[in-house]
């Protein structure tokens, strides 16, 4: 299984339910290193790049809307199939039809409160990285790395 990077995003109503701490364990407690992190407010324009293929559905306003409500907490995990493994974890888009033990599945039960986000692809992950820290990552060596790659 190949390294990994994946952009993992705590959205407003995951920080407004104070659920950042509890996601970010998941991650570390997995064994994913954290290679980027910041809590933003993204303007619309920003999530609208974000959210681009998404842009001639129904819900696209709304969407931005809901992004743009309050801060998001912007991440870049890495790790081993980081990508495909971040997804589930996370669960599925509806929360309802999201597994008890998945992010999405123990805390929320509306599509459009999902509280979590995290890219579906090596492609988009490295978009996303790219669009949400232009300043580049954090390069250091993880003191645990050794007991668990
Ligand atoms: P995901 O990859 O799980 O984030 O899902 P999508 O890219 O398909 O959708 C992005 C976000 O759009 C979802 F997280 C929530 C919102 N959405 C809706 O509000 N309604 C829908 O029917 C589908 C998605």
């Amino acid at each position: 299984m190949a390294t990994e990077q994946t952009y993992i995003m705590i959205k407003p109503d995951g920080v407004q339910r104070g659920l950042v701490g509890e996601i970010i364990a998941r991650f570390e407690k997995r064994g994913y290193k954290l290679v980027a992190m910041k809590l933003m407010q993204a303007s619309k324009e920003h999530l609208e790049k974000h959210y681009e293929d998404l842009s001639s559905k129904g819900f696209f306003n709304g969407l931005i809307k809901y992004m743009a409500s309050g801060p998001v907490v912007a991440m870049v995990w890495e790790g081993k199939d980081a990508v495909k493994q971040g997804r589930a974890m996370l669960g599925a888009t509806n929360p309802l039809a999201s597994a008890p033990g998945t992010i999405r599945g123990d805390y929320c039960i509306d599509t459009g409160r999902n509280i979590i986000h995290g890219s579906d692809a090596v492609d988009s992950a490295k978009k996303e990285i790219a669009l949400w820290f232009p300043e580049g990552l954090c390069q250091y060596t993880a003191a645990t790395a050794s007991w668990i790659y």
